[in-house]
């Protein structure tokens, strides 16, 4: 740290009166593995663990692991481990210890008492990072939200760091400290219960402008990109519409739902949606709070699926990106698989594999540029599928019927016979049958 002379001529010969947090927390991450099991998710879910550390801003300085047959009801990892912790905690000095799996509110209490440092689980993590990263209006309500149902139960904890709260980001606090709220609310669990229905209502009120703007859209086909965070989602719809959405190598760069126009073939255009990245063990109150941004999910006509080939764990992102759809309840909706980053693929051998296991799978890189146009044809048949060609006469001079069946689709015929024009028009089935109800 640097000090300056000048500001502080008291103490030129001691330390300096406060200190400016500026340098990255140092984290311990902590993993215990269970008999059951496998070995290489459990390393996998740890290095996750780092980048998240990674992104929350922390320096990740040693990792520990510890094998138990069971959990330990009240200090997680048992009291000889918590001991171990406290002791490392000091030695290399620790500022937060974090653990790879979700503790229950009374074994954080304790950890944190045992260890003497400040204890942030998975949850509490991903959390943090989202705090960090929201930037609308509706994103941080999304995420207040879920941290203040996190945080209720904890209330009993001495969060005496809350007590400094930093609120939405900025240098000060670290880890665990963009709490939701005011000085003190915290202690209080009666005015967390009246923010969270406050942030419900203001969540309605989002809720319902978007669904007034969907409603909007309506007879325009809608595509949303779903997927593990960092595979590729918003670097694809850059690809695809020239948008020029937010891309980092980094977890959760997407927080919000962006919808940009993408041009599929002459005169076919659809409305493509980019959405907040998956990841294993979602905080559940994460994915709750999340609705209204994944909304645009569940009301889509496809799900384009992006998938980092590239990454090692790969197919457990796919299966953690399908629970996630399963709770969403759209797991049957249409979805195309996009196999991405395939330019980073050294070996052909590994192409080979990739064919012969995702069949359905297309092969794309959404940076370099290929495999953009099969994505496109892929998108247009899934399109026709849910196309019907309509056949309409309207009557000479009614020009108000005309612009709405222009403007519901694609016209493929129009003739002008002596009473009436005949029009054919290609639309969405749900389309059609609003049209048809009409004539
Ligand atoms: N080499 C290569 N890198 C890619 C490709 N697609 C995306 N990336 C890189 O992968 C990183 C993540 O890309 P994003 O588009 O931000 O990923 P995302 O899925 O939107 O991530 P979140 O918003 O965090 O969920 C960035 O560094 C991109 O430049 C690709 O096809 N090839
Ligand atoms: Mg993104």
């Amino acid at each position: 740290m640097e000090r300056s002379k000048s500001l502080f001529p008291i103490c030129e010969k001691g330390e300096p009166l406060f200190e400016v947090r500026e340098k990255a927390e140092r984290a311990l991450l902590v993993g215990v593995q269970l008999p059951f099991g496998s070995p290489a998710e459990f390393e996998e879910s740890l290095d996750e663990l780092a980048l998240l550390a990674d992104t929350a801003g922390a320096k990740v300085v040693d990792r520990v692991v510890f094998r138990r047959k069971r959990l330990d009801p009240a200090l997680f990892v048992g009291r000889g481990a918590a001991e171990r912790l406290a002791s490392e905690v000091e030695a290399q000095e620790i500022d937060v210890v974090l653990f790879d799996e979700d503790l229950s509110p009374a074994q954080a209490r304790n950890l944190e008492q045992a260890i003497e440092t400040k204890v942030v689980d998975r949850s509490g993590l991903i959390l943090d990072i989202f705090a960090r990263r929201a930037r609308t209006q509706a994103a941080k309500i999304q995420v207040e939200l879920a941290q203040l149902e996190y945080l209720l139960p904890r209330l009993t904890r001495q969060w005496t760091h809350l007590s400094r709260q930093a609120g939405g980001g900025g240098a000060a606090g670290g880890i665990g400290t963009r709490g939701p709220g005011e000085t003190q609310l915290e202690v209080d669990r009666r005015l967390v219960r009246k923010k969270i229905v406050d942030f419900s209502k203001a969540l309605k009120r989002i809720e319902r402008s978007r669904a007034v703007q969907r409603k909007g859209r309506r007879g325009t086909y809608r595509v949303a990109l779903v997927g593990y965070t960092n595979a590729g989602k918003s670097t694809m719809l850059n690809a695809l519409s020239g948008a020029e959405a937010f891309v980092e190598n980094r977890l959760f760069a997407t927080l919000d739902a962006m919808t940009r126009i993408v041009p599929i073939a002459p005169k076919q255009k659809i409305l493509m949606t980019d959405t907040v990245g998956f990841i294993r063990k979602l905080p559940p109150g994460l994915v709750a709070s999340f609705r209204s941004t994944l909304e645009e999910v569940v009301e889509a006509d496809l799900l384009l699926h992006v998938v980092d080939v590239n990454h090692r764990a790969y197919e457990e992102h796919i299966a953690s990106v399908n629970e996630v759809l399963a709770d969403l309840g759209v797991l049957e909706k249409p979805a195309l698989l996009l196999l991405n980053k395939v330019d980073l693929l050294q070996e052909k051998s590994l192409l080979t594999s990739l064919r012969k296991m995702h069949p359905e799978g297309i092969l794309v890189s959404a940076e370099k540029g290929i495999g953009l146009d099969a994505v496109r044809g892929a998108i247009e048949a899934r399109m026709q599928e849910n196309r019907v060609v309509l056949h309409v006469n309207v009557p000479h001079g009614d020009g108000k019927r005309l612009a709405e069946l222009e403007a519901a689709g694609e016209v493929l015929e129009r003739v002008v016979e002596e009473d009436h024009i005949r029009m054919s028009v290609r639309v969405d089935r749900e389309e059609a049958q609003r049209i048809s109800k009409k004539v």
